[in-house]
């Protein structure tokens, strides 16, 4: 048997056990259905949405994937990433499915169209995040799947689809796989996450130049912009503390936006001797943007922020401080200092 019938084969039991039947169903009867991501759609959502139109499109129902934001342009690796609308088509649709999202809020004013269809309409979820308030009959969350694009390879599975025979399928299935995980490195990837990856890959997707797109692709002035900053990088508490600040003049010298200066505090974060990693940017003369990672027995990021009135995970916090650049630099520092100092632990995971 080829590799792609095994895995196949060996993903069709948990598919069939899984995939909520009453989705099936809807999904074979359906023949007019709109696909809905959340809104400002990451490479999971997208990917979800336009996988679902492959199959369903493969099938013979029309399908319209439409957001609320168009793609940004880092997702072009997904092949159909064009066909994305953000209007509504002019046919009602019989099936409405919500994807990478719970409630129809988080799909912007594309939400506010599905709450003004007929009360008649179908609706369905596909997602996997732990905290949602879903309330349509169709849910089907599933936070143990790495990504949505997790649960709709199984669906795929569930409903026969030869993956490799419907063009870029696999590559947009695997796109989401990648987003989610940062290609499999996250503590979101379980064994069931890499038979799904296997099995796209098996298929044909492309999934180390789909991770070179999404994870290790920068604009020259990103680039540049992260060497002003990491320029600045200074420590405190001994080594400790490690921290690099941005002001409006690093931007403007570079050209680059303030979405360029994603992934910096995740830099800063890798220091081997540091346990606490402080980015701070500068928004205006009176309010400095604060992102914290911490590690190890550092103290709590949330405990760090919450002075501040911010909020966050233990390992990942931000604020927005009210003082200007320099000032929002020495409060903070005082502040990770006392923690430390008072020996606040890290509260449990
Ligand atoms: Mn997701």
């Amino acid at each position: 048997m080829s590799s792609l019938a095994h895995l196949t084969r060996s993903l069709e039991a948990e598919a069939k056990s899984v995939v909520p039947p009453e989705l099936l169903k809807l999904l074979t009867t359906a023949q007019r259905v709109w696909v809905v991501p959340h809104e400002r759609p990451d490479a999971d959502a997208l990917g979800a949405a336009l996988a679902l139109q492959l199959i369903l499109a493969g099938r013979g129902v029309e399908v319209a994937v439409v957001s609320a934001d168009l793609p940004s342009q880092v997702y072009d690796v997904i092949p159909t990433i064009g066909r994305v609308v953000t209007e509504p088509p002019a046919w009602a649709p019989d099936a409405v499915v919500l994807v990478d999202c719970a409630d129809p809020r988080r799909a912007g004013r594309i939400g506010v169209l599905i709450d003004a269809l007929p009360a008649t309409t179908p609706r369905a979820l596909i997602d996997h995040h732990v905290s949602n308030n879903a309330t349509w009959p169709i849910s089907w969350i599933d936070a143990s799947a790495a990504a949505t694009c997790e649960l709709v390879t199984l669906l795929a599975v569930a409903l026969g689809t030869e993956l490799e025979k419907v063009d870029g399928l696999p590559a947009t299935l695997a796109a989401g796989l990648i987003m989610d995980t940062a290609t499999f490195q996250h503590g979101n990837t379980t064994p069931r996450t890499l038979e799904v990856g296997a099995l796209l890959l098996a298929a044909g997707a492309p999934i180390s130049e789909i991770s070179r797109r999404i994870y290790r692709t920068k604009p020259l002035s990103q680039l540049q912009l992260h060497a002003a900053v990491l320029s600045s990088i200074a420590t405190s508490d001994e080594g400790s503390t490690i921290y690099a600040v941005m002001s409006e003049r690093d931007l403007t010298s570079v050209h680059a936006s303030v979405e360029d200066s994603e992934g910096i505090v995740d830099v800063l974060a890798q220091a081997a001797a540091s346990d606490v990693a402080l980015f701070f940017k500068e928004e205006s003369p009176t309010a400095t943007r604060l992102s914290v990672r911490t590690k190890g027995d550092a103290p709590d990021a949330t405990a760090i922020v919450a002075t501040f009135g911010g909020g966050g995970h233990a390992r990942a916090a931000g604020a927005t401080v009210a003082a200007s650049l320099p000032d929002a630099t020495a409060l903070v520092l005082t502040e990770v200092a006392r923690l430390r100092r008072n020996g606040t632990t890290r509260r449990a995971e």
